[in-house]
């Protein structure tokens, strides 16, 4: 489930001046060289009618709603960061996982809880929408989907108040006929270079081949255009600022190098590892050995899988391989404490993250606040 919530500031300005409720609405943050200088933060819906949105001059949105009984009001955000915290609370008890991807966006995983029933999960929806109504006045847009990048989608699809549910048989459909700039991460520039390749939809742009797109765009966002394109997405939702690495490490029950003593405690923290990556429902690219010898200096040795896994095997299996090669190359080490480390946390291969885009195109489309 991705939930956006609607003209944001807009919305806490209404709530805080209840007499602003009808009248369109512009959040403006003034530069104060002029009394009109600055540009629109958002607008509300009532607003938004007369074509004023984020990024326009003030003076211009107030050309737009000459003779209208509207209000301008400077931007706040101590205070909608405020109102931001409380729903995201509430937001967060509704999940399984929960990553909050802005002040007014965030991802929920309702997976376990609905039990992947979409139904389920449209009930969650309605029910979450309620709850946000009463105990904080504001309306929100929700999308769901079989992952994130088609949750973010659906999200915007059916704005304000919105709830669209894109159930996995029907991505095909609903992606087809979407303008390009509808997926998360493809700004004006990548939109232009698509108009010039005469691809608009979706649709078109899922028949281009993928090294093309690797071509004009780059590795990176080349391929999260091509797999989107496709519906694909396997990013888990995890909150932000959650470690990017699992590490268990042990004491040795005496200080040794010895093969025989240093594998058995190798294999249960390769496993206990594993149980970890298994409870978050990732897969690590790279795996690492700690090794902390007798007079505590800490060395390590780290190789990439050749697929990203979780698997108690083959980690423990390149865990061996890296403290057999450690000690056949340092004769001298002895080792007192030993630990396993798992990094490069992901879903798939190569994987990235659409939070990437996301964050530049935050960047890119600011009113420079
Ligand atoms: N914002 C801003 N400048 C921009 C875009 C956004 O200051 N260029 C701020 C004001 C918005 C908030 O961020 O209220 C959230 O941005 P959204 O893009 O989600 O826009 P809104 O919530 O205002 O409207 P919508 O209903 O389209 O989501
Ligand atoms: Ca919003
Ligand atoms: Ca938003």
């Amino acid at each position: 489930m991705h939930l956006d919530l609607d003209s944001f500031y807009a919305q806490c300005e209404e709530n805080a001046n209840p007499h602003l409720k009808g009248k369109p609405v512009v959040v403006c943050v003034y530069s104060g060289r002029t009394e009109d200088s600055g540009a629109v933060s958002t607008a509300n819906y009532e607003a938004r009618k007369y074509g004023v949105k984020a990024g326009i001059p003030i003076a211009r949105a107030k050309k737009l709603l000459e003779g209208v009984d509207a209000a301008f009001v400077p931007m706040n955000h101590p205070y909608y960061e405020q109102v931001s915290e409380r729903i995201m609370d509430i937001l967060r008890t509704q999940s399984d996982a929960f990553e909050q991807a802005s002040i007014d966006e965030a991802f929920l995983d309702v997976s376990a809880r609905t039990a992947t029933s979409f139904d389920a999960a449209r009930d969650a929806a309605l029910e979450i929408k309620n709850q946000l109504f009463t105990q904080e006045n504001v309306t929100a847009s929700i999308g769901i989907g079989p992952n994130k990048v088609i949750a973010k989608i659906a999200s915007d699809q059916a704005k304000p108040d919105g709830l669209t549910v894109v159930k996995p048989e029907d991505v095909p459909n609903f992606l087809s006929l979407l303008p390009v700039s509808r997926i998360p991460g493809v700004g004006k520039r990548a939109e232009e270079k698509l108009t010039q390749m005469n691809v608009s939809t979706i649709r078109q742009l899922s028949s281009l081949s993928p090294t093309i797109l690797v071509e004009t765009f780059g590795k990176s966002l080349g391929g999260y255009i091509y797999r989107t394109s496709r519906g694909d997405d396997d990013e888990p939702v995890k909150e932000r600022g959650q470690p990017v690495q699992f590490s268990r490490i042990a004491t040795l029950k005496q200080n040794t190098r010895r093969a025989e003593e240093v594998l058995p405690v190798l294999t249960v923290l390769a496993n206990s590892v594993s149980d970890k990556l298994k409870e978050h429902g990732l897969r690590c690219k790279s795996v690492a050995i700690i090794a902390i010898l007798t007079d505590l200096t800490i060395r390590s040795r780290s190789r990439m899988l050749e697929s990203p896994s979780s698997e108690g095997k083959i980690i423990e299996s390149s865990a061996r391989q890296l403290i057999q090669e450690f000690l056949q190359s340092n004769p001298e080490a002895v080792l007192r404490r030993l630990g396993v480390k798992a990094s490069g946390l992901t879903m798939e291969a190569g994987q990235t993250d659409m939070s990437k885009f996301l964050a530049e195109q935050n960047q890119s489309g600011s009113s420079g606040t």
